[in-house]
């Protein structure tokens, strides 16, 4: 018999002196494990079960926890969609490259062509790549996306070798799957057009025909009515190729499953984006008035049986003990993110943020510390980890588990933690950088939480969340004051001039 590799070696004493763990096996691994990331939307720290979430269950994602490692210390890093997806799939903070907020419906592709990513770096180890659900990166080059013809550059032309997208949002037009480079099911007899500026064509909006709506804005999303639901922009055409949005999870999920259980020699990884749980929340009939908390509760009940059907399906295909599964979520929580979907009336308790200040869009924890959660049988101890990590690092953790170490080249923010991923490492990063979405930065190390001054508003009285934001440099205690309530910058300045200083030079070169 060989003798246990390091790695696997390292596994058994960290496994005994994780709390909770079980003995990782030693059967002897695949190198190459697939690699299946589900990336939920907008899903706080505290939708989850195995996160403490109590009124609402989620069997699923919390039997995930249990076969796995719960991470408590993790960050997307950033507390808006497009920004995290940036970093996660580049390796390198967004904030340093310009028109990475909140992408518009029809913005061009923002990841620059020819730059390393994660689907690179796997497709070049040898994975089939592909990504299903949300994009948000934008799709075609300076002159955006052409609905009618061929939408390049996009996924294809970054390392996937397939891609099922909902193009931006799901409250945002075109309303239409993207397969590839074409959006499926469009009958070129009545071309796609899309404005985000002056309203084009002449069908009902939310703002002119109310009485039209199944679902009111509260704000925002007042202009093309698809489906019952007003969205952000005007859009004409495109009848035939319009989705549903009672069936865009069985949709997304069916995509997924037959990717897994599809017959293949290579690896595979799969970058599987929920639309759930963003707005506008239309859960399948299955779903509706399940939770008790209206359609917010209900739609974390569908994503919660989407991963079980992706679990389902590597076990049905045998591939549980070869798959790592990476489970997290692109930023914090929100009630009402624009309609009224009874989110805040139903919320019964609830708490979205866990034991966090603010949500979605904020500097405070709440913005960017999200559940984490990575399985894989026999390699990753099962148990609980305070290992501080990033998503920024997916890149370079996967590329370096699976035999490719990228090094540093210089654009790269993300280093290889893949030790803290295997439960190898209970410490992980020294700090990380959050980001609102005023742009504001933040500095969390593994004792503090520095947030840089800022002129921007404090509070969004839109969403109703605090977005942490204050003219004057903010330090928390973040392990004694999780909740971020107790402003002791004043008692500790010499900290205070360290953080900012230690923000800058990271701001200003890569550390
Ligand atoms: C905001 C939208 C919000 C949501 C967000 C993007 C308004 C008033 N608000 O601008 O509803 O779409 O963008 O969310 O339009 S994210 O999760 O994709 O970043
Ligand atoms: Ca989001």
């Amino acid at each position: 018999m060989k003798p246990p590799t390091p790695i696997l070696f390292a596994t058994c004493v960290l496994a005994m002196t994780l709390p909770a763990c079980h003995p990782a096996r030693l059967d002897s691994p695949p190198d190459r494990p697939n690699i299946l990331l589900i990336y939920a939307d907008d899903l706080g720290y505290g939708d989850v079960g195995g996160y403490g979430a109590a009124s609402i269950e989620t069997p699923r994602i919390d039997r995930l926890a249990r076969e796995g490692l719960r991470f408590e210390q993790a960050y997307t890093s950033s507390a808006t969609c497009t920004p995290s997806r940036y970093s996660l799939l580049t390796g390198e903070y967004a904030w340093r490259h310009e028109g990475t907020g909140i992408a518009r419906g029809d913005a061009p592709l923002i990841i620059p062509l020819g730059r390393k990513t994660l689907p690179s770096v796997l497709r070049d180890a040898g994975y089939r790549t592909a990504v299903i659900g949300k994009w948000h990166l934008g799709l075609g080059g300076d002159e955006g996306p052409d609905w009618n013809g061929e939408l390049r550059p996009g996924p294809l032309e970054i390392g996937f070798d397939e891609a099922f997208l909902i193009p931006a949002t799901g409250d945002r037009v075109p309303t239409v799957f993207v397969e590839d480079h074409r959006v499926v099911g469009l009958d070129p007899m009545d071309p796609i057009e899309v404005s985000f500026d002056a309203p084009i064509g002449d069908e009902p909006t939310g703002r002119d025909h109310p009485e039209l709506l199944a679902m009111r804005p509260s704000h925002g999303h007042d202009q093309t009515i698809v489906n019952g639901i007003s969205r952000i922009g005007t859009m004409r055409g495109g009848r035939a190729a319009r989705w549903v949005d009672e069936d865009i999870a069985d949709v997304l999920t069916a995509r997924a499953v037959s990717f897994i259980e599809r017959e293949r020699i290579e690896p595979f990884f799969l970058y599987y984006s929920t639309h759930d749980i963003h707005v506008p929340r239309v859960p399948h009939a299955r779903f509706a008035g399940r939770s008790g908390l209206g359609p917010r509760g209900d739609v974390i009940l569908q994503l919660d049986w989407a991963v079980g059907e992706l679990i389902d399906a590597l076990e049905r295909s045998g591939l549980t003990d070869n798959t790592l599964v990476l489970f997290t979520s692109d930023n914090g929580p929100v009630l009402d993110d624009g309609y009224m979907d009874q989110a805040v009336e139903l919320q019964d308790g609830h708490e979205p943020s866990g034991p966090f200040r603010g949500g979605k869009y904020s500097a405070f924890e709440a913005g960017t510390r999200v559940p984490f959660i990575v399985r894989w049988p026999g390699r990753v101890p099962s148990g609980i980890s305070g290992a501080l990590v990033s998503q920024v690092d997916l890149m370079a953790s996967l590329a370096a588990l699976t035999g490719r170490p990228m090094g540093q080249d210089g654009t790269s923010d993300g280093r290889d933690h893949s030790a803290a991923l295997l439960g190898l490492d209970a410490e992980g990063r020294e700090a990380v950088v959050e980001h609102n979405a005023a742009g504001t930065l933040s500095l969390r190390t593994r004792d503090w939480k520095y947030i840089e001054p800022s002129q921007a508003s404090p509070y969004n009285r839109y969403t109703d969340i605090e977005l942490g934001n204050d003219l004057a440099p903010q330090l928390y205690d973040v392990l004694q004051d999780p909740g971020e309530r107790t402003n002791v910058a004043a008692d500790h300045p010499e900290i205070v001039d360290a953080m900012a200083s230690r923000l800058e030079a990271l701001r200003n070169r890569h550390e």
